[in-house]
């Protein structure tokens, strides 16, 4: 049997987040953790690029324009979609995911899904340092999983 597993593997390389600044309370702090974990696993300021953009519909677009530049290893979108009141959430959940899966499918490139799609703003909190941990630092660990899967497959 051949097995590959890069769980544990330790890599850094280029890597470009998305982050939406709706519900920019939550995807400060998914940024903010998603940033300190790769300081803890050695990635130096060069190697990280951040760019803004309005919302989670807004994503899927700015990876696709980053994949093309050929630059990064990997992408990380983050952002908050909380249902609240609207159907809107069932169409920007949709529009996000779907269109993280196709840049990563379309450009061979790890797109990890740092994207919080949550009934309430608690609900978000918790998923971002609260009691159920931290989505920020789990997309880079996902990130840095399948850049270095890739690598070995
Ligand atoms: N964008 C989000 O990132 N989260 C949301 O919860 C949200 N809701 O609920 O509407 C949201 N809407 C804006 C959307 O992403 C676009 O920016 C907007 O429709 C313009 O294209």
């Amino acid at each position: 049997m051949r097995r590959f597993n890069a769980k544990d593997k330790k890599v850094t390389f280029p890597v470009a987040l998305v982050v939406s600044r709706f519900n920019e309370e939550v995807t400060s702090k998914l940024l903010e953790g998603a940033h300190a974990r790769l300081q803890e696993l050695g990635f130096d300021e060069g190697q990280i690029t951040v760019v803004d953009v309005p919302g989670a519909v807004e994503i899927p677009l700015a990876l696709q324009r980053l994949a093309g530049l050929k630059e990064f290893d990997a992408l990380i979108a983050l952002g908050a979609v909380i249902r609240g009141e609207t159907s809107h959430y069932d169409y920007v959940c949709n529009l996000v995911s779907q269109g993280c899966q196709e840049i990563s499918l379309q450009f061979k490139l790890p797109v990890i899904f740092g994207v919080l799609t949550t009934e309430n703003e608690e609900q978000a909190f918790d998923r971002c340092g609260g009691k159920h941990g931290h989505k920020g630092k789990d997309a880079v660990d996902a990130a840095c999983e399948m850049v270095a899967l890739l690598r070995s497959l």
